[in-house]
C-alpha cells in the first residue's frame, strides 16, 4: 500500500488530522491497534475549547455538536463551603462547549466513513521504519496477514502507550514527567447534573469534579488513592464520598442512580520533546499528557493537529517545509503552557499526602486571591477556554 500520511493511531487525534487532509486532498491511511467498538467506549474528555471546535467546523464535523453540544459561560470552584463562580464569557467574550470526547470520535468516524477513507483497525506490531529517511513506511500484521504502507511521512497519534514515540532514538528525546500521589475515579450516571455547570470542588476529604454529557447524563470524579480499584468502591460509597466533598447546597441537590461506568485515570504531567524525528511527528497523548484538571489533554493534542495540519498542507502544496520544520516548537510552545496550567490547577485543588500546614495554608491563600480578584481569575479564564494558536 502506498499513501502520503501514515496516521497510527485512530483516537480523536488521528481521526481529526485525517478529515483536514482529506479536505486539502491528502491522502491517508490511519491504523488503529484497537477496534473501532473499543475506541468509541472509551469515556474520556468532556470539554472543548473554542479552538477545537472552530477545528471541528474546518474539518466539516461540527454539526452534531452544534446541535447536542451544551455552551458553558463559567464554571464554579469551591473550597470546602466556600464558592464562587469564574464567568470565562465576561471575562474572556469567550465559552467552551461541553459534547464527549466520545461523542467527537464517533462524528469523526462516521465523517470519515462518508469519505470512504482507509482505516484499519486490529492493527498488531506496528512498526515505523526509516522515518529519518524520505522514504518512511509502517509495517503491521492484522490476524495473520502481514502488511506495509509505504508514506512521505508519519504521523505519530497514537497516545501515550503507543509505539510513535519510542521509535525516536532515546538519545534524541527527553522526558519531563510529574506522577501525582493519587487517581481520579469517574463515574458515568444518567441522572440530571447538580448543577448547570461544572463544580471544580476542594474539600479537606480531597477533590471532586462535578461534569455532565447532556441533561441526563452526569460525570462525577473523586480523588482517590493510587491503591484503589474501581471495585472497591461500590455506587453507595461512591456518591456518599462525593456528598462530603462538594457545598452542602450543591449536595442537597445531587440526583443518584446507578453507575453505567466506573474507572480510575492515575495522574500525571509529561512532555517528551522534540515532537518530531525525520519524517515522524508527534500529536497528543503520544508526546505529552496532562492531569485532567483543567480539561486541556484533547484540547492539547487539537492544536498539535492544527500546526501539523498547516505544515503538511504548505509540505504536500509546495514541497516547502518551513511548516514542518517549526511544527514541534510551535506545538511545544502551547504544550507548555497547557502543562502549567494542568499543573497550577491540580496543585491548588487536591489534597496531597504530603502536604504541610504550610502548603494548605498557601492553597488557602491562591484560592482567596482567586476568589477575589479579577486579574486572577481573568488569566484562569484565558487558560481555561484556551489560549491562541
Ligand atoms: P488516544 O485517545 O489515546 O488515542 C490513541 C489511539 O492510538 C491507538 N494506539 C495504537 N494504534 C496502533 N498501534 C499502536 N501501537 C497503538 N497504540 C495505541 C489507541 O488504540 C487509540 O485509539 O490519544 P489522542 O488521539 O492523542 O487523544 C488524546 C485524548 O484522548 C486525551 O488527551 C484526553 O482524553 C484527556 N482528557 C481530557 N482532555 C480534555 O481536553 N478535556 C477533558 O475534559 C479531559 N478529560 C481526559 C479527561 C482523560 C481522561 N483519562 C481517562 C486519561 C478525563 C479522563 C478521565
Ligand atoms: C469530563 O467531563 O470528563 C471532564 C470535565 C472537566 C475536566 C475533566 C474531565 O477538567
Amino acid at each position: 500500500m502506498r499513501t502520503q500520511v501514515a496516521i497510527i493511531g485512530g483516537g480523536p487525534s488521528g481521526l481529526l488530522l485525517g478529515q483536514l487532509l482529506a479536505t486539502r486532498g491528502i491522502d491517508c491511511i490511519i491504523l488503529d491497534r484497537q477496534s473501532r467498538d473499543h475506541v468509541l467506549g472509551r469515556i474520556r474528555a468532556g470539554v472543548l475549547e473554542r479552538g477545537f471546535t472552530d477545528l471541528l467546523e474546518e474539518a466539516g464535523v461540527a454539526d452534531r455538536m452544534k446541535r447536542e453540544g451544551f455552551v458553558h459561560d463559567g464554571a464554579l470552584i469551591s473550597y470546602g463551603e466556600e464558592a464562587f463562580r469564574i464567568d470565562f464569557k465576561a471575562l474572556t467574550g469567550h465559552a467552551v462547549t461541553v459534547y464527549g470526547q466520545t461523542e467527537v470520535t464517533r462524528d469523526l468516524y462516521e465523517a470519515r466513513d462518508r469519505i470512504a477513507g482507509q482505516t484499519i483497525h486490529d492493527a498488531e506490531d506496528v512498526v515505523i521504519h526509516d522515518a529519518d529517511s524520505n522514504a518512511p513506511f509502517v509495517t503491521f500484521k492484522v490476524g495473520d496477514q502481514s502488511l506495509r504502507i509505504e508514506c512521505d511521512v508519519v504521523a505519530g497519534c497514537d497516545g501515550f502507550h503507543g509505539v510513535s514515540r519510542t521509535t525516536i532514538p532515546a538519545d534524541r528525546r527527553q522526558a519531563f514527567e510529574k506522577v501525582y500521589p493519587f487517581g481520579w475515579l469517574g463515574v458515568l450516571s444518567r441522572t440530571p447534573p447538580v448543577n448547570h455547570e461544572l463544580v471544580y470542588a476542594s474539600s479537606d476529604r480531597g477533590f471532586a469534579l462535578c461534569s455532565m454529557r447532556n441533561t441526563n447524563l452526569s460525570r462525577y470524579y473523586i480523588q482517590c488513592d493510587l491503591s484503589d480499584r474501581p471495585e472497591d468502591w461500590t455506587d453507595a460509597a461512591f456518591w456518599q464520598e462525593l456528598k462530603r466533598r462538594i457545598p452542602a447546597a450543591q449536595a442537597a441537590n445531587l440526583v443518584t442512580g446507578p453507575s453505567i461506568e466506573k474507572s480510575i485515570a492515575p495522574l500525571r504531567s509529561f512532555v517528551s520533546e522534540p515532537m518530531r524525528w525525520g519524517r515522524l511527528f508527534l500529536c497528543g497523548d503520544a508526546a505529552h499528557i496532562v492531569p485532567p484538571t483543567g480539561a486541556k489533554g484533547l484540547n492539547t493534542a487539537a492544536s498539535d493537529v492544527h500546526y501539523l495540519f498547516e505544515g503538511l498542507t504548505q509540505f504536500f502544496a509546495t514541497g516547502q517545509t518551513t511548516g514542518i520544520d517549526s511544527y514541534s516548537a510551535r506545538a511545544l510552545a502551547r504544550v507548555w503552557k497547557a502543562e502549567r496550567f494542568s499543573w497550577w490547577f491540580s496543585s491548588l485543588m487536591h489534597r496531597f499526602p504530603d502536604q504541610s500546614a504550610f502548603d494548605l495554608r498557601m492553597q488557602q491563600a491562591e484560592i482567596a486571591f482567586l476568589r477575589s480578584h479579577e486579574s486572577a481569575q481573568r488569566a484562569m479564564a484565558e487558560n481555561y477556554v484556551g489560549l491562541p494558536y
